[in-house]
């Protein structure tokens, strides 16, 4: 995947939020058992330093740990990481726990390492986007690329 720019250069591609309703809040978190902190760190520095309002949950987190965050915080995006390869289970059932929630529109990307070992990436997304995810990235996916696509997803139409 092409590199599209540093952290350092979040400003630059970064959305301009001056009016505070403006302002895009996003429920970030590491999935289920899961306590690779490094990435997380990592994902809130750069998103909040784009201009995103991030609720940072940090690792550990249930799927009714992220739907009440996104009820509290009235969010526009669940981001979900999941790097010890149990992300299928984890994240099977989330979509549906948004929708009994009332949030029908939340968008919902997720990435990390899903699976288990070196898998055919297709077939992995095919089988996250069935769950309900908007947006599945590879493992190692630069967050830029992630705020490109969330300038894209929650442009005001
Ligand atoms: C450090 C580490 C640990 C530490 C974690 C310490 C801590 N508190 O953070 C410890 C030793 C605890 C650990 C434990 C385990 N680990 Co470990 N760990 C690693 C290691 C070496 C580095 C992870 C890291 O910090 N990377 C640096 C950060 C910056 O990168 P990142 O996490 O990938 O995150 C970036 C991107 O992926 C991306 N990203 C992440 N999420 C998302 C989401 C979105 C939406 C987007 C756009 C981008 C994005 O952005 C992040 C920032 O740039 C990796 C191997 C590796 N080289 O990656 C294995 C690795 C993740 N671990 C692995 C495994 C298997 C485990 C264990 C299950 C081992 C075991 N049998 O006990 C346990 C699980 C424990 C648990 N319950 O979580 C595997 C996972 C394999 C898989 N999925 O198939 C890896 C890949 C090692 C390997 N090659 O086998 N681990």
């Amino acid at each position: 995947m092409a590199e599209i720019g540093k952290i350092e250069d979040v400003a630059i591609v970064a959305p301009a939020y001056d009016e505070e309703e403006d302002v895009i809040t996003l429920v970030l978190g590491v999935i289920g058992a899961d306590v690779h902190a490094v990435g997380n760190k990592i994902l809130n520095y750069t998103l909040t330093k784009a201009g995103f309002n991030v609720i940072n949950l940090g690792v550990m987190v249930s799927q009714k740990e992220f739907v009440e965050a996104a009820i509290e915080s009235d969010a526009n995006a669940i981001i979900v990481s999941s790097m010890y390869g149990h992300g299928e289970i984890d994240c099977k059932g989330l979509r549906e726990k948004c929708d009994e929630a009332g949030l029908y529109d939340i968008l919902m990307y997720v990435g990390g390492n899903l699976v288990v070992g070196k898998q055919d990436f297709a077939q992995v997304e095919k089988v996250f986007l069935e769950m309900g995810f908007n947006r599945v990235y590879p493992p190692g996916t630069d967050p830029l690329v992630a705020i490109e696509h969330l300038r894209q997803d929650l442009a005001p139409s």
